[in-house]
């Protein structure tokens, strides 16, 4: 009896296989609202934010893409400007491939938005402000707004270039870095001004810290962004990179390796991220399809 018991408990837990958590997402994309769902990526230059951007595809495609340009320390292309990424448009396949979410309406928009660990509080803030008013064009240098004052920033970008609103953040924080505590109060109080996002927190690279520090860093991550306690906006995963997931041969045109475990990390963001329920205050004992 108790057995029996145990089994059914069991089978309760069993996860999802990953295709079908795939599936779900697929459709999850398909039956979204024809307007643009913009999402802000943030986090410190080398977080992971283009990784995670190219990740997200790759999570649903199976076929790596380098949509979003990652690798800056390598290339020494540090991207500092504000990018706009179509997600699932026409580059997330070959040109003889049917499109992978036939139905999909192209209008999720992923913004990579670069961010510093010892960001001018204010000046940060006033540049999110401004994002998340559609006021930043793509393409603007968020270094260079870094030295200006937030009434000259207001100033200076007053028109309205991003018809819709954003409807998500995600705070992308490498795992073996601290957390960028300054960086964090800033996209928070600029969240705050009258925009009301939800923050979605990403702890990336948890392949690079050790064990024993990685659930001390994860507490710290959730209570800077005032999530202890919450599954549905936090998620902890490495992302698709050469150190992990690489093919063995560097001259294989595919270049990464598909791996369920990711896979699985990134389809549950994904179910998070586009849950319709989720509004910009976490409810007690939010949930949602975390499987
Ligand atoms: N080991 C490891 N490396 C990662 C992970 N995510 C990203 N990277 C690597 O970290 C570096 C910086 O990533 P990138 O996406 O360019 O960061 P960004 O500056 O925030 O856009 C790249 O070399 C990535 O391949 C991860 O989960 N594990
Ligand atoms: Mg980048």
């Amino acid at each position: 009896m108790v057995r029996r018991h145990y089994l059914e408990k069991m089978a309760q837990y069993e996860p999802i296989p990953v295709s079908s958590l795939r599936d779900q997402v697929k459709q999850r994309l398909t039956g979204m609202p024809k307007k643009e769902f913009n999402v802000l990526v943030v986090g410190v230059p080398g977080s992971g934010k283009s990784s995670f951007i190219n990740s997200m595809i790759m999570a649903v495609t199976g076929t790596w893409h380098e949509v979003a340009h990652y690798s800056e320390r390598f290339s020494g292309r540090a991207t500092h400007s504000l990018e706009r990424y179509v997600m699932f448009d026409d580059n997330c396949k070959e040109v003889h491939e049917p499109h992978p979410i036939p139905d999909y309406k192209q209008n999720v928009i992923f913004w990579d938005c670069a961010g510093f660990p010892n960001a001018n509080d204010e000046a940060y803030s006033t540049i999110v402000s401004l994002t998340l008013d559609g006021c930043m064009p793509t393409g603007t240098n968020v270094v260079e707004c870094m030295d200006q004052t937030p009434k000259q920033l207001r100033s200076k970008f007053t028109q309205k270039v991003v018809p819709n609103t954003f409807d998500r953040i995600v705070f992308i924080y490498s795992a073996d870095s601290d957390v960028p505590n300054n960086l964090v109060k800033a996209i928070k109080s600029g969240a705050k001004e009258g925009h009301d996002v939800p923050i979605v927190l990403v702890v990336t690279k948890i392949d690079k810290c050790p064990e024993q520090d990685l659930q001390q860093r994860i507490e710290e991550a959730k209570g800077a962004t005032d999530l202890k306690g919450n599954r549905v906006r936090f998620k902890k995963t490495s992302l698709y990179c050469e150190e992990l997931t690489s093919f063995p041969d560097p001259n294989d045109y595919r270049v990464m390796m598909p791996n369920e475990e990711i896979d699985r990390n990134l389809l549950n963001i994904w179910m998070s991220l586009t849950d319709r329920n989720i509004k910009a205050k976490p409810a007690e004992n939010e949930s949602c399809c975390v499987l």
